[in-house]
């Protein structure tokens, strides 16, 4: 089923002019009805490597798509020589509707949107506890963009061997926020991936987080059989050294769900972002905006939400966290 946005494709409206006495093509019904289903794994440099009926087959996009892009973990109908044969290239017709676009702009100034990944259900807002510094305002910014994608959020703190993770657990308390915490003994005999794993189970999840914290390394071990480069933290900057520079979908062991390994990033701007859409993560609060003035910010004199909090209606500090998420899109990011 198509579902249509604000924006339908121009490939669903268009009629094709009427030349040898056809009748005129709508293209709602979808075109290359024989294309094969493949799911992006990896997006290389305008090469498009797919998933289709278990063969890895590399593709492009064909020239119909036009600007439409299509990103790790889009659903695309494919056609040409799908054996996956080497130096074989099949085309990309149609990238399927989305059931979620995770999105970032660069910078909150840069409006610029780059989609993260496609069809994820579950964002790993992953941060070490050291070395490199947590940075909250990161966290803040993933969740409102998790929230604002209708992304389940998990917090994956690693490094506690080098700093305990009692303080950044105590700030997300309120959020309800799962999450898990790692550290280097736990990744050597596998407990680690474990515990980790069972929050991933059926669920396609995409690992974000600053260069060094250790994505990577968590995907290996979940996925040892397709170890990627994992980097060092330098000692002077404290930051790590975008070892990965691309986004790479990898099957869980057993069927069980997917895992997206992604480059670090230094910043999560929101520029995009809908304030509606991040109350909606928070049922206890929603409904209290009700008698909440005409676009309101949520963080003014007449917001309602204050005097929902005092009736009793949900928790002072739930209402607390909302306005400080909903505050880092005003902040500028410091980094
Ligand atoms: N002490 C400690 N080091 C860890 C842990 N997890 C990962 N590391 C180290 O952190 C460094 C960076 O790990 P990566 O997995 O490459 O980090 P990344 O997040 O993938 O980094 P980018 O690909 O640059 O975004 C490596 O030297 C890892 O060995 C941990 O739990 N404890
Ligand atoms: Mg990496
Ligand atoms: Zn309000």
């Amino acid at each position: 089923m198509r579902r249509y946005g604000k924006n339908p494709d121009e490939d669903d409206v268009r009629v094709r002019p009427n030349r040898k006495g056809n009748r005129p093509r709508t293209n709602i019904r979808p075109k290359h009805e024989d294309a094969s289903e493949g799911l992006v794994l990896t997006v290389d440099r305008g090469r498009l490597t797919c998933l289709i009926e278990g063969r890895t087959v590399t593709a492009m996009k064909a020239r119909e798509l036009g600007r439409k892009s299509a990103v790790v973990g889009d659903r695309v109908a494919v056609v040409g020589d799908l054996t996956g044969a080497k130096d074989t290239l099949a085309r990309i017709v149609r990238v399927e509707p989305r059931s979620s676009t995770l999105r970032r702009t660069a910078d909150d100034d840069d409006p610029y949107e780059r989609v993260v990944v496609a069809n994820a259900d579950q964002l790993a807002i992953v941060t070490a506890l050291a070395d490199p510094e947590p940075r909250p305002r990161l966290i803040d910014r993933c969740l409102v963009a998790a929230y604002d994608a209708g992304l389940d959020p998990l917090l994956v703190l690693t490094k506690s061997d080098l700093a305990s993770a009692d303080a950044l657990l105590e700030s997300y308390g309120a959020l309800g926020v799962p999450y898990v915490v790692t550290n280097r003994d736990e990744l050597a005999d596998g407990t680690a991936a474990d515990r980790v794993r069972e929050k991933l189970t059926g669920r396609m999840t995409a690992f974000v987080g600053h260069s060094g914290v250790g994505k990577t390394t968590l995907v290996n071990a979940l996925v040892p059989e397709r170890r990627r480069a994992t980097g060092h933290v330098n000692a002077v900057t404290g930051r790590g050294r975008h070892t990965t520079t691309s986004a790479l979908a990898l099957p869980l062991p057993g069927d069980s769900g997917w895992v997206i390994d992604t480059p670090g990033v230094r910043s999560f701007g929101l520029a995009h972002i809908d304030p509606s859409r991040v109350i909606h993560a928070f049922p206890d609060l929603e409904p209290g905006t009700d008698g909440c003035p005409r676009a309101c910010s949520h963080d003014e004199p007449d917001c309602a939400l204050d005097e929902w909090v005092a009736d009793g209606h949900a928790e002072p500090a739930r209402l607390y966290s909302l306005r400080r998420l909903l505050a880092t899109r005003e902040r500028r990011e410091g980094d």
